[in-house]
Order: structure tokens, then C-alpha cells, then sequence
């Protein structure tokens, strides 16, 4: 084992990938991450920052050699399907979440020298679900084709961990909130979109009802979350499916109300569509107590703070020149 970490993050374009690659390159030293992609990075800080290689997740030799090559300690799994995009491709979400899954496990399986991270989600919940402080042990029933990976990807965690030892470590991520990348096909999306329109266009099209209750998180602390848990003691880790875990909830319209402290003109309109029925069966709130009871996770950011930072940083990007 070598002794120092090496991390492969594989799906490093989308939305965590994006925020979780700079953040590891702060933290430990550039050429110890490798971003890879199933395409090629356009020009930008996530290509110039460091190691970059265009990656097939569901190519199992491809993804063996790089591990091996590069000597990698940890792998952080992120490419996926999100829920929407899911719904209108089920056959290939149905390829990509799970054999992407397996391709990484069976290499751990077959290497024993790296630990991973795969992101579970609220979508493992579903309709008969309790929906206010949704436990972690709970019936879970999902409705849509990415809940169903998610589901099935969490049991098949729990088995290598169980079965073979590998070190898997999981986050049921809430919808999450950042600036760096656009939304990726999720229905929490809204709630990353809204931002940019606020700013550009005053006025927001929103394809969730007013009323719709998501849990949400800001991306500074669902990062802090993931490398708390990825660092934490491997004996601490008792729950090996994938924890809950949990910052804040709003509606859009609490949101659209909390825009408007910053933006006085902002105006939004409700026009729900499929998106709709995959939120109405996920949770509103979440029960995060086995998260923060067993490797001491706990959130910074709130409405408001959340709200505040994300119109600073997307005021500035648009100042900057970027693309509309
Ligand atoms: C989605 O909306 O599909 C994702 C998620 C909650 O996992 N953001």
C-alpha cells in the first residue's frame, strides 16, 4: 500500500464530481487526484487543476488499469443517471448506475487496496415511506428507476462490505445546492436552476408545485460530509448500506421568498410537471441521528446563509463572463 493517498473520482464532471475534485486538490496535492470522465473536461479550473483522463466507468479492464497504474487508495464513484434523466432512459440508467457499481466493486474485491464512495439518495425512499424525519432503518418502496438503483447499489454495498471486507462507505445525499456546475437531470434541480435565473432573468419557471418539501443541502457542507465519513475510523462505520443524512428542507416558494430578500423583483411561477410525481413520493424531512451519533457529522449552512452565498458566487460568475 503506498503511503500516501491516491484518489481516482470517476464521473468527476458532474455535479458533486466538479466541487468534490477541487476540494480534494486543495487538500492534499494535485497530482494525487485524477479526475476522469466518459468525455473529455471542456477548457476550465476542473482540467487545469490537475490530472485528467477520459474514463468508461462500465469498462471494467479500462477502470483496473488506472487503479493499478496510478497505485489508487481511494475511489469515489459518481457517475450515474440522476433521477429525471433516469425516468426517460430507464434501460440505461438501469446499466450505468448498477454495472458502473459492480465494475468498482469487484475490482476493490479483486485488488483489496483502495477504500470507495458511492452516493445513495433520498430517491431509495418512496410513496409508503413516512415522509416527516424519514428514519434510516424504514420502509423503503422507491417508485422510479434511480431509486430503484440506488436501493438495489445500497444492499449490494452492505454485501461486499459483509461478504468480501471491501471498505464502501455511502451518503443518502439530500437535493443538493451548488454554483460551480449546472443542474445534471435531477428534480432537486429546481432548487440549483432557480439561483441562475434569479440572477440573470428576475423570474423563475419552477417545475415543482409551491408546496413541494424537499430535503435539501448546500455543496460546501455535503462535501465536508463525504470526507468526514471517507476519513473517519473504518470501525466507526457501522451502517455499510448508506446513511442518512441531512441539513435543511424548504418548499420553492420558501426558497422563492428567501431570493426575494436579495433580489426584490424576483417573481416565480408554479407549473409542476413529471417531475412533480417523483418528488411527491420522497421524503420532506430526514432523520440524520446515526450520522451524527457515529462519526460526528453536522451542518453549517442553513436557508439563509445557503441562499446568501450561492447569489454572491453566481453574481460574480455571471460578472465574470460565463456562460449564460
Ligand atoms: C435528484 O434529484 O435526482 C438528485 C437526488 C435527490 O439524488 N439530486
Amino acid at each position: 500500500m503506498p503511503d500516501k493517498d491516491n484518489i481516482l473520482v470517476i464521473g468527476a464532471a458532474g455535479q458533486i464530481g466538479t466541487d468534490l475534485v477541487l476540494r480534494l486538490r486543495q487538500e492534499l496535492s494535485a497530482s494525487q487526484v485524477i479526475a476522469t470522465d466518459v468525455k473529455d473536461l471542456p477548457a476550465g479550473e476542473l482540467l487545469e487543476s490537475g490530472p485528467f483522463q477520459v474514463l468508461d466507468v462500465l469498462d471494467y479492464n479500462a477502470v483496473a488499469k488506472v487503479i493499478d497504474q496510478n497505485q489508487i487508495t481511494q475511489v469515489y464513484l459518481l457517475a450515474a443517471l440522476l433521477s429525471a434523466t433516469a425516468e426517460q432512459n430507464p434501460k440505461l440508467a438501469w446499466k450505468l448506475n448498477m454495472e458502473g457499481l459492480f465494475n468498482v466493486l469487484d475490482i476493490a474485491r479483486e485488488k483489496k487496496q483502495f477504500k470507495m464512495f458511492w452516493p445513495s439518495s433520498i430517491a431509495v425512499f418512496g410513496p409508503t415511506t413516512p415522509s416527516n424525519l424519514t428514519p434510516q432503518h424504514t420502509v423503503m418502496e422507491p417508485v422510479t428507476v434511480y431509486g430503484v438503483s440506488k436501493q438495489a447499489g445500497e444492499r449490494w454495498c452492505e454485501y461486499y462490505n459483509q461478504k468480501y471486507n471491501i471498505d464502501v462507505r455511502s451518503l443518502r445525499y439530500p437535493g443538493l445546492i451548488s454554483y460551480k456546475s449546472p443542474p445534471g437531470g435531477g428534480t432537486t434541480d429546481y432548487a440549483v436552476d432557480i439561483f441562475h435565473k434569479a440572477v440573470l432573468d428576475k423570474h423563475y419557471n419552477c417545475f415543482l408545485s409551491k408546496d413541494t418539501m424537499l430535503p435539501m443541502m448546500y455543496m460546501p457542507d455535503a462535501l465536508d460530509a463525504t470526507l468526514q465519513l471517507m476519513n473517519a475510523e473504518s470501525s466507526s462505520i457501522k451502517i455499510r448500506s448508506s446513511y442518512n443524512i441531512s441539513a435543511l428542507s424548504f418548499t420553492p416558494e420558501m426558497l422563492a421568498k428567501e431570493i426575494a430578500k436579495h433580489i426584490s423583483d424576483f417573481s416565480i411561477d408554479y407549473a409542476p410537471d413529471f417531475r412533480q410525481k417523483i418528488a411527491d413520493s420522497w421524503p420532506g424531512s430526514i432523520d440524520d441521528s446515526f450520522a451524527r451519533e457515529q462519526w460526528g457529522w453536522k451542518e453549517t449552512f442553513g436557508l439563509s446563509e445557503m441562499t446568501e452565498d450561492m447569489i454572491a458566487h453566481i453574481q460574480e460568475r455571471y460578472a465574470l463572463g460565463a456562460n449564460k
